[in-house]
């Protein structure tokens, strides 16, 4: 099996690639990015520059290393999406559509794509399942919604295997995140870390659901690997943990005793934040492909704590 993942240079890629590579062989997973520089630091050969609103730059990708599964990880997320709406069409909507039709031509095995509790909205019910009122007000939100029901129409209509996770805010020590509302529950360790203080872009009863980067990366691996017969939706909902600002300052506080939080809530991301559910139901991956989270609060704020200290207190 040979992989293209696109915007591999993201929080998600910079993890998942390397563990694609161990499991399938360097040279079946080939990376792409718009990023050149970061590419080059990041990642050894194969590599490539390719925009994937540029149709014609990932068929040469496709062609060139005859490429049979797509890891689509190229997205604008919440926030940058609402202060660059044409940005996020261009790379959630338009990339999208070209990633999804590209893999049709060439009848590519799998198109798997995260999609996000973005999806949900305020009229969503506490503790979602899969199937749920969708009535995001992002347009990053709407992005993934289109991402669903198109991988979803693409599978009934082409039989184009497209699917993935529906993913809660994600935790991770090895690369930053950008542009999300979640951000905030990474950027809280840096600060504590690096400066011992943090000021919150959102409430302390701000709850949000959060999965940590080692459960991330497992359920990935779960899901790519999961027979086609055992799924019963084409996106799945997985979530690690649900905690609140304040509760995460308190986890932090409990091993750099002199942190301290303050709380400014921004009135974009807190009004996005405010739309989303506070935890979300994963039943149906659970069941269906045997998901079980392995990383807590209180143990993924150990980790965290320890591994950031060491990357920046070494430098
Ligand atoms: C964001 O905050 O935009 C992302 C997400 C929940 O998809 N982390």
């Amino acid at each position: 099996m040979k992989f293209l993942v696109t915007g591999a240079c993201g929080q998600i890629g910079s993890e998942l690639v390397p563990v694609l590579r161990q499991r399938y062989g360097r040279y079946n997973v080939v990376v792409s990015d718009i990023d050149t520089t970061r590419l080059m630091t990041v990642f050894d050969e194969p590599s490539v520059k390719a925009d994937v609103t540029i149709r014609k730059e990932i068929e040469n990708v496709i062609e060139a290393y005859d490429i049979d599964v797509i890891i689509h990880l190229a997205a604008i997320l919440s926030a940058r999406g609402e202060e660059n709406p044409s940005l996020a069409w261009r790379v959630n909507v338009e990339g999208l559509y070209n990633i999804l039709e590209i893999a049709r031509e060439y009848d590519l095995d799998m198109v798997f794509i995260p999609s996000s509790i973005a999806v949900y909205g305020p009229e969503t019910p506490d503790n979602p399942g899969d199937i749920a009122i969708m009535r995001p007000k992002t347009l990053y939100g709407i992005s993934k919604v289109l991402t669903e029901l198109l991988g979803e129409y693409y599978y009934m209509k082409y039989g184009l295997d497209v699917r993935g996770l529906r993913l809660p805010g994600v935790i991770s020590w090895k690369a930053k995140p950008g542009g999300g509302t979640t951000d905030y529950a990474v950027e809280a360790f840096y600060h504590a870390i690096l400066r011992r203080e943090y000021v919150f872009w959102v409430r302390p009863d701000t709850r949000l659901p959060m999965i940590y980067m080692p459960d991330v990366l497992k359920a990935f691996i779960q899901l790519i690997e999961a027979d086609d017969n055992k799924l019963t939706v084409r996106f799945y909902n997985v979530q690690g943990m649900s905690f609140s600002a304040k509760e995460l300052e308190e986890a932090i506080r409990k091993y750099i005793p002199d942190f301290k939080a303050y709380y400014k809530p921004d009135p974009l991301r807190q009004k996005i934040a405010d739309s989303w559910p506070k935890t979300i139901d994963d039943t149906r991956a659970r069941r269906d492909w045997g998901w079980r989270p392995e990383w807590d609060l209180e143990k993924m704020t150990v980790d965290m704590i320890e591994n950031l200290s060491k990357m920046l207190l070494k430098q």
